[in-house]
């Protein structure tokens, strides 16, 4: 009897790299091991797993059951041979303080955001019109912007960046306090709640 294993595989691959071609590639990736690059590590951890069936919702077989149905199969390989060699793209920059759309901002406001996944910098842009101009690139998840006007509203975006290329940021806006008439007896508008809220949230993240 002819053994037609090896052409059964070729077909079985040909045919998951045609369905995932146009989704599931694009939504899922080869990197088990999480280090934004896919090569022979995450292959050592897919062979480890191999063809076991019974991988649990909290660990998914150490991550080599990439597809999350249970199984570690020629599926699983597919996405590892989709990225080869790739370095991956940064996750989109989230959570961001002020949040988008709040009002009533203090006019010395610390932004603050939840880096995106293998971020290794991000570039800054702030103003006042929809395509905010970029600020500068930097390493850290939070900038100081000055000279605020009240009354106005800002925008800004974080674009992700690594060796694989940029990820762009939503676009995120807030409006800053308005000034109210007083004698003597004014509010303080450089204490930003906003700012004390977004610390705590993103302290509590780490
Ligand atoms: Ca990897
Ligand atoms: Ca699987």
């Amino acid at each position: 009897m002819k053994n037609n294993f090896p052409s059964a595989i070729l077909v079985s691959l040909i045919a998951v790299i045609i369905l995932c071609f146009s989704t599931c590639l694009f939504a899922l990736n080869g990197d088990i091991s999480g280090d934004a690059f896919v090569d022979f590590n995450d292959m050592e951890i897919l062979s480890i797993n191999w063809l076991v069936s019974n991988c649990s919702e909290s660990e998914w077989c150490d991550g080599a059951d990439i597809d999350q149905n249970g199984d570690v199969n020629f599926v699983d390989f597919a996405f590892i041979a989709g990225k080869w060699e790739q370095v991956l793209l940064p996750g989109q920059a989230s959570d961001p303080c002020p949040g988008d759309g709040v009002t009533n901002v203090s006019l010395t406001p610390t932004l603050s955001w939840t880096a995106g996944s293998n971020t290794d910098s991000r570039d800054v842009y702030f103003g006042t019109t929809t395509n905010p101009e970029l600020i500068g690139n930097q390493t850290n998840a939070n900038y100081v912007p000055v000279a605020l006007s009240a009354n106005t509203t800002y925008y800004w975006r974080i674009d992700g960046k690594n060796a694989g290329g940029t990820t762009i940021g939503a676009l995120w806006s807030f409006r800053t306090v308005s000034r109210v008439p007083c004698d003597g007896n004014c509010p303080d508008l450089t204490v930003d709640l906003n700012s004390v809220v977004c610390a705590q949230f993103h302290r509590l993240q780490r």
